[in-house]
């Protein structure tokens, strides 16, 4: 039986042989199978563009599970994640040696990191520092900046001005810390006239790496409280919530019975001991004591 097709129909199908992008093919595919016959005779033609459309979908679905998975080759760990990003040869990985026990490849050759290299810094909180690849400025940014958009603190490694404004430009999240490594050889003072709160460090002489965990620690608006039983020392490791938090918060972190039997909490705040309620707000190294 003759299929009878139009020109409309016909034209669909060479825009469609032509497509080349996946996505393309199925938007075209499915132009083809709007315009197709409906007619009896081309009902073997119509199962066959719809059975075609339907592989491509799939194909496309399998495509993108394979590039989530692929992005989240490293898992975020610990109380936070924060990452270093920049130009080659800024010093990111000698940094994050610097920052954690982790030993990455550290060369004056370009492009020596080929893919994020972790570490964990330990400041009572456990923070997750992702090195990443060196910017390139080309189409492999996108996933070295997408590490970087998702983390919750990013540290720009930069230079000079202008590397650091390009940076800024291409970074959506405004968590950020500037770090003007290689103090020992460059003049910060210029640097840190054009960006206010900019640290200047020296990763190759250990030159303020102390105050940069400081400013991350401040940055990431977290705070380590430490648990205390009755008639016992404080717990060593801290228990981390976000800024801001009550005795509720920590309570519920604990167990969550102590909220529904809680009578009361004792909090050390440098040295002085206070008996506060639920709804008293914690700081930064209060040591705290519920009793229920
Ligand atoms: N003078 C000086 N050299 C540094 C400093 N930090 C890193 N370097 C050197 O710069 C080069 C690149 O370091 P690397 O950490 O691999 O840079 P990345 O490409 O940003 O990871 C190496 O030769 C390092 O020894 C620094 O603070 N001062
Ligand atoms: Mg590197």
């Amino acid at each position: 039986m003759p299929i009878n097709a139009g020109p409309e129909f016909i034209r669909a199908q060479k825009e469609f042989l032509a497509a080349k992008t996946l996505e393309e093919k199925i938007e075209r595919l499915k132009k083809m199978i709007s315009l197709a016959p409906k007619h009896k005779g081309a009902e073997n033609l119509l199962a066959n563009l719809k059975s075609r459309l339907a592989k491509l979908k799939q194909e496309l679905i399998r495509r993108k599970k394979v590039k989530k998975h692929s992005q989240q080759g490293i898992r975020k760990e610990g109380d936070a994640q924060i990452t270093l990003i920049g130009y080659t040869n800024s010093g990111k990985s000698l940094l994050l040696s610097k920052l954690t026990h982790a030993i990455p490849k550290i060369s004056k050759f370009p492009y020596t990191t080929i893919k994020p290299e972790q570490g964990i810094l330990n400041i009572g909180a456990l923070i997750q520092i992702l090195d990443l690849p060196s910017l390139k400025n080309n189409q492999e940014d996108k996933e070295t900046l997408g590490y970087a958009n998702n983390s919750d603190l990013v540290l720009i490694i930069g230079l000079s001005t202008d590397e650091i404004k390009k940076i800024l430009e291409k970074l959506k999240t405004k968590k950020v810390i500037i770090v003007i490594n290689k103090s020992d050889i460059i003049d910060e003072d210029k640097i840190k006239r054009q960006f206010l709160g900019a640290i200047a460090v020296s990763a190759l002489q250990n030159k303020n790496i102390n105050q940069l965990k400081k400013k991350i620690f401040d940055s990431l608006d977290i705070i380590r409280v430490y648990t205390k039983q009755p008639g016992h020392e404080p717990e060593k490791k801290p228990i981390v919530l976000k800024k801001n938090a009550f005795v509720e918060d920590f309570a519920k972190k604990i167990h969550k019975d102590f909220i529904k039997n809680f009578k009361f909490a004792k909090i050390w705040r440098n040295k002085t001991l206070k008996k506060v309620g639920l709804k008293y707000l914690i700081k930064d190294q209060d040591i705290i004591e519920v009793h229920i």
